[in-house]
């Protein structure tokens, strides 16, 4: 059993109910909930010019392994009406793994920990509400430490 890290945002539609759907259909597809964060109201980041996005991390317990994982999530950001539009672009919902326990996973189409995760803090700021004293298995840096360092990014609280 592994403990992870997930990362909700949206930014087209309902987007409150957009995490909502998103987090029950997690909980149907063998990942067991334990914790949400808080809603954050958070500035677009990578793309600007679209709208603001709702965003949220979830703990979660899960048997499956990264990939598992990440092919579920794919599932329900397609069975939400996802569809690849411009990259970094607005979206029903986004699902990212941040964290999945310790592991260390570099492949071309999966990259544990979330690549970006460090720069933003509509990741960080959710996340430290958790696990402010969780390290990043490679940096060994605390998730607090992290977020000091991008909090002039604007965000927040719902
Ligand atoms: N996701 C992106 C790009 N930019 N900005 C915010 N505020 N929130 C996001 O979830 C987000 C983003 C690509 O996944
Ligand atoms: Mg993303
Ligand atoms: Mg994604």
């Amino acid at each position: 059993m592994k403990r992870v890290y997930l990362s909700l945002g949206s930014n087209v539609g309902e987007r409150e109910a957009n995490l909502r759907r998103a987090i029950q259909a997690l909980a149907a597809n063998e990942v067991r909930l334990l914790r949400e964060s808080s809603v954050y109201e958070t500035a677009p980041r990578d793309l600007p010019g679209q709208p603001w996005f709702l965003n949220q991390v979830v703990e979660a317990e899960t048997e499956l392994f990264p990939r598992q994982l990440l092919k579920r999530a794919q599932k329900i950001e397609r069975e939400m009406g996802r569809h690849r539009g411009v990259a970094k672009g607005p979206r029903v919902i986004d699902i990212d793994i941040v964290l999945f326990g310790a592991s260390i996973v570099l492949a071309p189409d999966l990259e544990i920990p979330h690549p970006r995760m460090s720069e933003r803090r509509f990741v960080l700021e959710p996340l430290a509400e958790l696990c402010p004293e969780l390290r990043h298995p490679a940096t060994g840096r605390t998730v607090g430490q992290m977020l000091e360092d991008v909090r002039d990014q604007p965000v927040r609280k719902r």
